[in-house]
């Protein structure tokens, strides 16, 4: 009777065999993060009718229109991606109105220009922070990028706003009318041209009555005032 051991015996075989693919991999804690690798990439995530690949966007504060994104993407020191890795950003926006009496908007953001965004990076050591605000004109956008309190990007870049929140105080409302209505009347003003075809008219009416009929609002502050030279998008 060596058939009753044999069983116990493969049995042991099997899962001696199973093993390694049953056991889950080890946390990413022993990335060691090279600073020089890093790749920041600011971009957008379009979600108007501006040209695609300019950076001329409509935003909103609710963030249903396009969105102003950061990719960070971190490497160690074997240049292996680093997966799971906080990183902390400081942003610093300023920026210049193009109409008088007007602000640029950003949500989220704690002080005037002020806004830090926390995020861990995924699989391919990348995490993607996204921005929405109110307000037209020109935004530069500034940044710090930490690991463990470690720098490991900066930089800057400038876009070309426009939003439903024309007053550029976080909320879409009857101030925003007042606003938009005589850029309508005339057939012209970059802010008003919501659906970016370089005229206004009711297709941008049309734009613009979703956001104030839903009253899209977010919390946040303005930004710094300043000469902000635009990339050629007015
Ligand atoms: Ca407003
Ligand atoms: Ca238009």
């Amino acid at each position: 009777m060596k058939r009753f051991p044999l069983v116990p015996g493969l049995l042991v075989m099997l899962l001696a065999l199973l093993a390694p693919t049953l056991t889950p991999a080890p946390a990413d804690a022993t990335c060691v993060l090279d600073p020089t690798l890093t790749i920041c990439t600011p971009g957008i995530i379009r979600n108007d009718a501006c040209p695609v690949g300019s950076n001329s966007l409509v935003w909103c504060p609710d963030g249903d229109l396009s969105l102003i994104t950061l990719t960070i993407q971190v490497f160690d020191t074997s240049a292996l991606p680093c997966p799971g890795c906080p990183i902390d950003v400081e942003f610093r926006f300023l920026g210049d109105p193009d109409q008088p009496g007007c602000d640029l908007f950003i949500c989220g953001a704690t002080a005037p220009g002020f806004l830090t965004l926390s995020g861990v990076t995924d699989a391919a050591g990348e995490v993607t922070f996204q921005i929405t605000g109110g307000g037209c004109g020109c935004l530069e956008m500034n940044w710090l990028a930490f690991a463990g309190g470690t720098i490991i990007c900066q930089g800057a870049d400038r876009f070309c706003v426009k939003s439903p929140d024309f007053t550029g105080d976080g909320a879409v409302n009857f101030a925003d009318t007042f606003k938009y209505l005589p850029q309508l009347f005339t057939s012209q003003g970059y802010c008003g041209d919501l659906n970016c075809d370089n005229t206004v008219n009711f297709a941008d009416t049309f734009t613009y009555l979703p956001h104030l009929f839903g009253a899209h609002v977010c919390a946040g502050d303005n930004v710094v005032p300043t000469t902000c030279t635009p990339p050629s998008c007015f």
